[in-house]
């Protein structure tokens, strides 16, 4: 692969509404990326394989829970700062970024959130260093963008609760050390439960032959009878709106990081197109590729405004759900647009693993649809502006 030669786009002078930490924190995981992650990446997505000796060092950048109290072990970070960490860490890889949002939103939330102080205490402080790595179960094999439908269920034993089901799709599953699992009890209520490597009946088999997010480990989760301790259970929330709290957090920091994607591509696409000569001329003194440049820089201007906003908002506690939806269809879509233009401004090239555009592209074809997909999100927005729910 080449050599990381990343310099980010910043059209609109975003810089000056950034604080000198929210600097600081981005550089910080910018160099961190230059360095560890781009080097090799490209050869673990070939193989498709997480690189483990990554995970150390997310979680020194901030990378496991930005915005978790230090009380905690939490960075105890903002919203800007988190989105900006997703950026970066997206601009060297979406399936990286996956380990991290997962980590960060889907693991440590719901444990600070919706568990009480011992939960917290016992798994927190492991999870923000990387000591221990969780993943997040809901989509089941019949219940994707419908979860409220889900199937896996959980039956009060006395001493401990029985669990039966299987969730599948599951980023960082297979090498995890615990489980957030949505479930149902005896009542059909959905409730999350902590679910840890080594239960009698839990199993975590590896999907293989994804074209997408290779350098990312999915699975199943299958619970056969699994008998999990009281004390597992989240006690703070429970009802299909726990998880989907959840997911207001990951979407927001795909929202971020999918600009990062997009700020990639777009830069090299553009240093390709000063350097690559045909008939006698730079490409990119033709006017059909400055189109495609225009257009994208462009498109991560309107995207970086759109989510600087929106952190705001999140920090100003004023955010909704449905603000969040929108920055991620729109982002993403956005990325994987500027993803399939660059790809063509390469050529040939383009297609080859010395350049990290078509990983980025391949990537992004699960990032649309993981954490509610482009028409769900649509749908949302929709909802949200007429009032009328189009789900069902
Ligand atoms: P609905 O009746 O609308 O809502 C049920 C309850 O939930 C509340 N709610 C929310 N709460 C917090 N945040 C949100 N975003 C919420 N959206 C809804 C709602 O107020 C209600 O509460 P209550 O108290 O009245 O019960 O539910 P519905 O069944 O009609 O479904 C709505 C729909 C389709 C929008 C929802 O199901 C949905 O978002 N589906 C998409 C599923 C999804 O995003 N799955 C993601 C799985 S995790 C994942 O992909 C991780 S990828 C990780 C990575 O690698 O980065
Ligand atoms: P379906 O829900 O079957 O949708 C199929 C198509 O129908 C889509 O185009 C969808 O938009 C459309 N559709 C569905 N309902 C409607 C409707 N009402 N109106 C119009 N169109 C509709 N899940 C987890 O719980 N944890 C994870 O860590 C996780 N990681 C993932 C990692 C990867 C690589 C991938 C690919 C997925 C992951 N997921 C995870 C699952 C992901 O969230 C689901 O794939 C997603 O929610 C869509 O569900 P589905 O694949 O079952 O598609």
């Amino acid at each position: 692969m080449k050599p990381d030669l990343f310099q980010a786009p910043d059209y609109y002078l975003l810089d000056d509404l950034l604080t000198e930490e929210h600097k600081l924190v981005r550089d910080a995981a910018r160099a961190w990326v230059k360095k560890e992650v781009s080097p090799i990446i490209e050869d673990y997505a070939q193989r498709a394989e997480f690189p483990t000796q990554i995970v150390k060092g997310l979680g020194e950048i901030g990378g496991f829970g930005p915005y978790i109290p230090v009380e905690y072990g939490g960075a105890g970070l903002d919203q800007i700062s988190y989105g900006l960490i997703m950026q970066e860490i997206e601009r060297g890889d979406s399936g990286v970024r996956s380990t991290s949002s997962v980590q960060s939103s889907l693991v440590m939330y719901p444990i600070w959130k919706y568990g009480n102080e011992e939960q917290r205490m016992k798994y927190l402080p492991k999870l923000a260093t990387g000591e221990m790595i969780g993943c997040f179960g809901l989509t089941e094999p019949d219940f994707g963008s419908n979860p409220g439908g889900m199937v896996t269920n959980f039956k009060d034993k006395g001493d401990h609760y029985l669990l039966n089901g299987a969730k599948m799709w599951i980023s960082n599953a297979p090498f995890a050390d615990i489980a957030v699992v949505w479930a149902k009890d005896e009542r059909g209520r959905i409730h999350g439960l902590i679910v840890e490597r080594g239960m009698e009946g839990f199993t975590t088999p590896e999907t293989h032959n994804k074209w997408s997010l290779r350098a990312s480990a999915t699975g199943e989760l299958i619970f056969d009878n699994v008998k999990v301790p009281k004390e597992n259970l989240l006690p703070n929330k429970s009802g299909l709106g726990a998880p989907l709290g959840c997911l207001d957090s990951a979407r927001y920091g795909i929202a971020w990081g999918a600009i990062g994607a997009a700020m990639d591509c777009y830069d090299t696409a553009l240093r390709y197109s000063k350097e690559r000569i045909q008939f006698d001329k730079p490409i990119g003194a033709f006017q059909l590729q400055q189109k495609k440049l225009a257009e994208m820089i462009t498109e991560i201007t309107k995207a970086q405004l759109l989510t600087w906003r929106l952190g705001v908002l999140r920090n100003e506690g004023k955010a909704t759900s449905a603000q969040i939806s929108m920055a991620k269809r729109n982002n993403v879509d956005m990325a994987l647009t500027i993803a399939r233009d660059a790809r063509q401004m390469l050529g040939g090239m383009g297609i080859t693993g010395e350049y990290s555009i078509m990983r980025h592209m391949m990537n992004l074809e699960s990032v649309v649809t993981y954490e509610g997909t482009h028409d769900i999100h649509l749908l949302i927005t929709g909802m949200d502006v007429t009032g009328f729910p189009a789900f069902k």
